[in-house]
């Protein structure tokens, strides 16, 4: 756990009760802080029990004008659709509000730092999709070659959570909008923005609010060097904004000829390459690793830029991928029953992640639906080409049937009944592919259980068959 030792005795509001909510709590308890907790949901503020720590309604203006501090959980609205009443309240009465993410940026370098010969390193990490696949085997690599290697963020284990810096640490973050957006201080050493496309629009009030978001990251106190992932325009805008400072970076790439850039590498195909200069220094065939890896082929590049800005060799970022097992819920492969492939990919939860599941398969019997973030399905008809019958299931379901109305399909209201219908139509090699391109909050509590549920029908069906 991060010490937190600069807010002792700081009288501290906690809001959010939930991961990233508990986790500060523990860890402010710990540095000796006075804390006053809130959590709209009732089972929450009840579950907590912790000795010294008061749960008491936030909204109340008098205890709120006493508090030093408001530490505000990533879930919780701090500006758009609306922000939080208790925000909104913090920021009339000028009470700082901040975030887990915030409180570990001010105080990961203490008053041993200077005494390192090699000072910690935090590397983060943000996009719109792959970002836990991109951390987890960033993690996997670097703790292959070096010592005290942690990973945590947005992936699920909060930031205060992983153990303090010491010689030679390196720390790994996944960091999603919502949390970059509301830190006070953001100082990684090393940063990657590994792709950008349309996610939580309503939240950011617009594209703009959300690509303002990722930006801050890069834009603020980032001290080494960065990764740009150049196929957006938005990442073109972020590159020439670094470039014209004093920074070092990386264009990564699987669209654009990268003679012109500095430092770049690039995917095509199967093929990772490195250009200095204009000149090509490093070119490998992912193929000849293992095959598998190739569905991994966008975060191998993110990771392979990063680990080349921390001077690590070509071929050994390659192989030490190896053995890398995929996360939960991300394109998983669940089993093959009588020659047809299951794969849960519950994470999708938009479309863009959709479309780049639907790149690794043929044959496909697409499970698609939940709840909406945005309606632009049609979006999903230049990736059909493999598809050959289409489930729109859930709330959206309707929407995504007008979408791609030219295609085979029958809605469903929940995954049983598509699975069911999904199955029945299969065929000895074809892939049934949950890629819901929603969220899942229609019907499930988050992308996890809605996974877990689409496993355990899985599960359910082949026991049948016993
Ligand atoms: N709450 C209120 N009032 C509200 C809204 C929520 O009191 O108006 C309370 C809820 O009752 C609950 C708590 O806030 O008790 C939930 O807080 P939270 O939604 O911030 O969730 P945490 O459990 O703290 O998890 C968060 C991230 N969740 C979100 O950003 C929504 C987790 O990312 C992250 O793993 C965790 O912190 C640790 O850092 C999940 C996620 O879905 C995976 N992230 C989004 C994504 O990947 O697209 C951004």
């Amino acid at each position: 756990m991060l010490n937190l030792e600069n807010l002792r005795n700081k009288k501290v509001g906690i809001l959010g009760l939930g991961m990233t909510g508990l986790s500060v709590v523990r860890a402010l308890n710990k540095a000796g802080a006075l804390l006053t907790c809130w959590d709209d949901d009732k089972e929450k503020r009840n579950d907590l029990g912790l000795d010294g720590v008061t749960v008491k309604d936030l909204n109340n203006k008098n205890l709120l004008r006493e508090l030093d501090l408001l530490v505000v959980s990533p879930g919780i609205p701090h500006l758009y659709p609306e922000p939080h009443a208790i925000v909104s309240l913090a920021y009339e009465l000028n009470i700082r509000v901040d975030n887990d993410i915030g409180l570990f940026f001010s105080s990961h370098v203490n008053d041993e730092y200077e005494t390192f010969s090699k000072p910690p390193k935090i590397i983060a990490i943000t996009g719109s999709n792959g970002k836990s696949t991109a951390t987890a085997l960033a993690g996997y690599v670097f703790s292959k070659v070096f010592r005290d290697v942690e990973i945590g963020g947005n992936i699920g284990k909060p930031v205060l959570e992983l153990s303090p810096l010491k010689e030679g640490s390196i720390r790994i973050l996944e960091l999603s909008s919502y949390q970059i957006e509301l830190a006070k201080n953001l100082a990684p050493n090393f940063a990657a923005f590994i792709n950008f496309s349309p996610d939580h629009v309503r939240r950011h009030g617009g594209l703009g609010g959300y690509f303002y978001a990722k930006a801050r990251l890069f834009l603020e106190n980032l001290t080494e060097m960065s990764v740009i992932n150049i196929d957006t325009a938005e990442g073109l805008f972020l590159y020439q904004r670094l470039s014209s400072a004093d920074n070092k970076i990386i264009a990564i790439t699987s669209k654009i000829d990268v003679k012109d850039y500095l430092w770049a590498v690039s995917l095509k195909g199967c093929y990772i390459t490195e250009w200095q200069k204009g000149r090509q220094v490093y070119s490998y065939d992912l193929r000849l690793l293992d095959s598998s890896l190739m569905i991994l082929r966008e975060s191998i590049l993110v990771v392979y830029a990063l680990a080349r800005s921390y001077g690590m060799a070509p071929k050994s970022i390659l192989i030490n991928c190896l053995g890398f097992v995929s996360l939960k819920h991300r394109i998983q492969k669940v089993c093959v029953i009588e020659g047809v492939t299951f794969i849960n990919d519950s994470k999708a939860t938009n479309v863009d992640a959709t479309i780049h599941a639907l790149k690794f398969f043929k044959n496909v019997h697409l499970i698609v639906g939940g709840q909406a973030k945005e309606n632009n399905f049609d979006q999903l008809q230049l990736a059909m080409e493999n598809v050959n019958r289409i489930y729109p299931m859930g709330e959206s379901a309707s929407l995504i049937a007008r979408s791609l109305q030219d295609h085979k399909l029958e809605q469903f209201v929940t995954l049983d009944k598509a699975l069911e219908k999904a199955i029945s139509y299969s065929r000895e090699g074809d892939t049934i592919l949950f890629s819901p391109a929603c969220a899942s909050f229609d019907q499930y509590l988050n992308f996890e259980e809605r996974g877990e549920h689409f496993i355990s029908l899985v599960e359910q069906y082949r026991k049948n068959l016993i």
